[in-house]
């Protein structure tokens, strides 16, 4: 059955709003959700794609691991994706883990042995070793590509640049987490306070900022530590046969592991793990935020395989988040760019989780109403690992009895706009538009963003001035701005007033897909306008398509349409567009002549059952970038990609010499060429 509308919008809106954590928690560092809550949007849009299939889309957050890496290091596309861990909270959630990887090794009646590890609470960092040298290390960025941090990794003293011995593979990639135990966090914090200068929220914070330094003797100076726990990249025939043999490996050639790793039988054994562990939390020298249960025997690693963003064979068993009571003093409301209105707590600061708090965001009004907050209210709020905090739940002894329930405003708190809510969507929206001051300013703030114009330097607060001073009107004024201009702002020198107006002819040479995004159409995030613009190839083309044409377009549903085609009908939109166009914003991609590409001239065969991608997914990727899809192996095929169960075209291959093409190797081919590298021939 096809899904209907009312599922395509609310997978739309999961999807933004994932993508949205993924890039407060991958790349700002400033997480606004707790892990839990995260996990319970993925886990809605999982099962919404499963339930309407027809909504599945192959850059579905589902399907990937987080987020796009920030743009000041160089990129390193993974040669094997780093993966994330699905999470369990509760011992019959681990009881479940352990059923299904039985059930699918078929060992219903055996104890699989694990490896049970503490998670700690840093950054994950690949470790690429040849001739037992570190010649580069990098984040984990989205999982297909990460920040190169090579100067910075080099400055940890804990990670040997050269290996001991010389039984290493020649070329291998190590994985682990980069962390700051908590003693070198508290001094760098005192030293931080003696100095007058910013103190970190936590250590995993402090690990982040000092890995993410452009300047690697900032992170010479920091406390930072490290311990390995997988592999990437590495030769099949030198894996042993157990992952704790492996560790044991790391720790021979001077790669530091955990002390507390070991190795347990079946469910029992990983209980029994995390229970000791979480006994011994509070004294271990590093922040843990739970405890990873592996399998430990390789062979069945590779039977068990991948879902889209994380293996079967492992998951991460958490502690409970922290919790605290305090009083909710108010519930103000705050407008998004698209009009979307959001309930905010403001509480009593409390401390929870090594953090003071004093807001929390409510969502929308169905969350208000489901937990009946209101003000004035006692509440529990928990703050889970390192993210924004959220209100468990109201103490309605101690609520005072005439305490009134919260009612969205009829009108916007920022323009007076009339509110609108539809009936079934959870959403209030302003109706102002652009009129309303703060959509109006997200607009622009969207507009700027890195993703979209990617306007270096032209942040929060000078986007304020430029509208409080009437400077901007719509984007397309930014264009006008002289240096002139600019320098009267405050905290605006000369020097920076020149390099803003650099980074606004820089950003003039967008792509279409882009731009597209960066006009902030309702429902129209980077991949919905990746998917027009290479549909339509230009602008003009999808300015004149009516909804009919929109909706042909794959996974273009009616809202989206009706969206798209409301934008561009609207004068004072194309108004700004042939401004912005006037004033030199061009996209040198959009004559992208269809054949050509990284691919042209490679001839791909697909076989057996791919885990990440539809099969025809695979095969438009492909053809986008100029590689071609044919049925059978023979000597002109280029790769043969194999995925789950592949048939006889295995082997036939194999006989011809064709180079094969795994799944990782295979995403990872994609995702180098669709990032406009270079495929070795
Ligand atoms: N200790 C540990 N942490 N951690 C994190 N092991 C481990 N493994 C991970 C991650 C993301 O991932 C692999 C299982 C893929």
């Amino acid at each position: 059955m096809p899904a209907p509308d009312s599922a395509r919008r609310r997978a739309t809106d999961l999807r933004e709003q994932i993508r949205f954590h993924d890039r407060q928690y991958h790349q700002l560092d400033a997480p606004q959700i707790t892990d839990a809550e995260y996990d319970q949007l993925v886990r809605q849009l999982r099962d919404l794609e499963a339930e309407f299939p027809d909504l599945v889309t192959a850059d579905s957050p589902s399907r990937r691991v987080g987020a796009a890496p920030l743009r000041t290091f160089a990129p390193v596309q993974h040669e094997v994706p780093m993966l994330s861990l699905d999470n369990a909270f509760t011992a019959d959630e681990v009881t479940a883990f352990d059923r299904r990887v039985r059930e699918r090794l078929e060992l219903e009646s055996t104890e699989v042995g694990y490896v049970a590890e503490p998670k700690l609470d840093g950054l994950a960092v690949s470790l690429l070793y040849e001739g037992g040298r570190l010649v580069r290390a990098a984040t984990r960025g989205d999982g297909r590509t990460g920040e190169d941090i090579t100067a910075n990794v080099l400055t940890i003293r804990e990670i040997p640049a050269r290996l001991r011995g010389s039984a290493f593979p020649g070329r291998f990639e190590v994985r682990g987490e980069v962390f700051m135990p908590r003693e070198g966090f508290r001094q760098l914090n005192e030293r931080a306070r003696a100095a007058g200068e910013k103190t970190f929220v936590n250590p995993r914070n402090a690990a982040a900022g000092s890995l993410r330094q452009l300047d690697s003797r900032i992170t010479a100076a920091r406390p930072l530590a490290f311990f390995a726990y997988g592999l990437g990249l590495f030769p099949g025939d030198a894996l042993p046969a157990e992952h704790d043999e492996l560790l044991t490996a790391l720790q021979a050639w001077g790669l530091p592991v955990c002390p507390e790793v070991e190795k347990v039988s079946g469910l029992a054994g990983c209980l029994a793990y995390f229970a000791q562990l979480s006994a011994k939390r509070p004294t271990l020298p590093y922040e843990i935020d739970g405890v990873v249960y592996k399998v430990s025997r390789y062979r069945y690693q590779t039977l068990l395989g991948y879902v889209a963003r994380a293996p079967r064979w492992a998951i991460a068993h958490k502690f409970p988040a922290e919790e605290a009571t305090t009083r909710v003093e108010a519930i103000e409301v705050q407008v998004g760019r698209t009009g979307a209105l959001t309930p905010v707590a403001r509480l009593s600061p409390v401390f929870v989780g090594g953090v003071t708090v004093t807001n929390a965001t409510l969502h929308n009004l169905d969350e208000v109403r489901r937990k009946d907050i209101r003000v004035g209210d006692m509440v529990v709020v928990r703050r889970a690992g390192d993210v924004i905090p959220e209100v468990v739940r109201v103490l309605p002894e101690q609520r005072a009895p005439e305490a009134p329930e919260f009612v969205m405003p009829g009108s916007c708190p920022a323009c007076g706009s009339v509110v609108e809510t539809i009936p079934g969507e959870a959403v209030s929206r302003c109706s102002g538009g652009l009129y309303c001051p703060a959509q109006h300013k997200e607009a622009i703030k969207h507009f700027a963003s890195r993703r979209a114009m990617d306007i270096d330097g032209l942040g929060d607060r000078l986007i304020d001035q430029l509208l409080d001073r009437k400077l901007v009107g719509t984007v397309a004024d930014l264009y006008h701005l002289t240096a002139e201009d600019l320098e009267s702002l405050d905290r605006m020198g000369r020097k920076s007033a020149q390099n803003l107006i650099a980074a606004l002819e820089t950003s003039k040479a967008s792509t279409l897909a882009r731009f597209l995004y960066a006009l902030g159409i309702r429902e129209v995030g980077e991949v919905t306008a990746q998917i027009l613009a290479r549909e339509f190839g230009t602008l003009e083309a999808i300015m004149a398509a009516d909804r009919v044409r929109l909706m042909a377009t794959r996974d273009i549903g009616p809202t989206v349409a009706a969206h798209i085609e409301t934008f561009f009908a609207q004068s004072s939109n194309r108004d700004v567009i042939a401004h912005l166009r006037a004033a030199g914003v061009h996209w040198p991609d959009e004559t992208a002549v269809a054949g050509a590409g990284p691919l042209s001239g490679q001839r791909f065969v697909l076989t057996g059952t791919l885990e990440s991608m539809p099969r025809a997914e695979a095969k438009r990727r492909i053809e986008t970038l100029g590689g071609q899809v044919v049925g059978s192996v023979s000597s002109a095929t280029s790769y043969l990609v194999v995925g789950a169960d592949p048939g006889s075209k295995h082997s036939k291959a194999e006989s011809l010499g064709i180079p094969i093409l795994l799944e990782p190797a295979f995403i990872a081919l994609l995702s180098r060429a669709e990032a406009g590298g270079t495929i070795p021939e």
